[in-house]
């Protein structure tokens, strides 16, 4: 296994606080609805706390995705064929992977994530799994164009993003993702890559909020680790019990919203940087988009892919779609 250069992504003062993370509270607690990226729910804990959910009777997102990956290997070997090198963006999880890994015969496998730690320990069990197969992870930001280890730049690429991550996006981000995912796998290089990507579908909103708020209180528990996080790395005062774990469908942009709700009025400090709340405001912590065939097609479109073949669940929930990277060309 090529070892990755080791040398962090993450950006850290004097006083070890990462900056992007602080950059990114202090701008969304500004703003009149607060928001902050969903990426930084991510740290030990909240990794966690999101495999967690991933068992969870409520959440069906994974056990849909996993069983069309289980049931389809043989469509995907015909569709893909062997010696690609897989390229995953973000670190590939523990069973998703190796089902496709295993289905089409690939000649390399490029796992690529922002978070070193998470890489080389998905690269080390993948290596372990399949010892013949050359493993090159590369710690980078997929959100840009990113150049591939030099050994794989001969081979074909199918890019793998399961989980539906992309529909943490608004189509505007997904798009720019799409696009330099198109890059990254060297379209317009004379090479026509094909993405397997995983994306969630809209359906009765009683489902998808029991999905994103749980009996168990797991996926508060998520949530609110966002505030702990804050506190702790970032000098907060945030009170946790005074803002409260909402998940709500939002009908016209197809997606459901995480919140945390102030439950009564509230001020703390954030770095030395004061904030207040009035009961009801919210922190807008994630969005989960969900699509329809129609809308999966179109988003892919629009980032430079065209659709081959969806398959779905046997309860039709969650879809995986095979699409090739489009042609440049001359409209129409
Ligand atoms: C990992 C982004 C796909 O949106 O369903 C699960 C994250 N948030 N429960 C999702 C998540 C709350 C998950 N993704």
């Amino acid at each position: 296994m090529k070892r990755d250069s080791g040398i962090a992504l993450v950006d850290r003062d004097e006083d070890g606080v990462d900056r992007a993370f602080r950059a990114d509270v202090l701008k969304g607690l500004r703003q009149r609805q607060k928001a902050i990226p969903a990426r930084w729910f991510y740290d030990e804990e909240g990794s966690r706390l999101f495999e967690a959910i991933t068992q969870l009777e409520e959440y069906y997102p994974t056990r849909a995705e996993t069983e069309i990956l289980e049931a389809r290997g043989k469509e995907f070997a015909e569709l893909i064929g062997p010696g690609r090198a897989v390229v995953e963006f973000g670190s590939g999880s523990s069973v998703k992977t190796p089902l496709l890994l295993r289905a089409i015969d690939p000649a390399a496998y490029v796992p690529l994530d922002i978070s070193g730690d998470f890489l080389r320990e998905s690269a080390a069990g993948l290596a372990e799994k399949f010892p013949g197969l050359p493993v090159h992870p590369v710690e980078a930001d997929f959100m840009r164009r990113v150049t591939l280890p030099e050994e794989v730049e001969p081979l074909k690429k199918l890019g793998f993003f399961p989980g539906s991550t992309i529909g943490n996006m608004v189509p505007r981000t997904a798009v720019d993702l799409l696009r330099s995912m198109r890059a990254t796998l060297g379209a317009d290089e004379g090479e026509s890559p094909l993405l397997l990507i995983g994306m969630d579908l809209v359906k009765d909103c009683a489902e998808l909020e029991a999905a994103y708020d749980d009996a168990e209180g797991v996926t508060a528990a998520f949530n609110h680790n966002l505030v702990t996080r804050i506190n702790r790395e970032l000098d907060g005062t945030m009170p946790e019990g005074a803002l409260e774990h909402s998940a709500m469908w939002n009908d016209a942009l197809a997606r459901i919203e995480m919140h945390l709700v102030a439950t009564r009025d509230i001020a703390f400090e954030v770095s030395g940087e004061r904030f207040a709340m009035r009961k009801g405001e919210t922190i807008h912590t994630e969005n989960s988009h969900k699509f329809t065939r129609r809308s999966a097609n179109l988003l892919l479109l629009a980032g430079g892919w065209t659709p081959e073949k969806r398959w779905l669940d046997p309860d039709e929930r969650f879809s995986v779609i095979l699409a090739r990277a489009t042609e440049q060309r001359e409209a129409p």
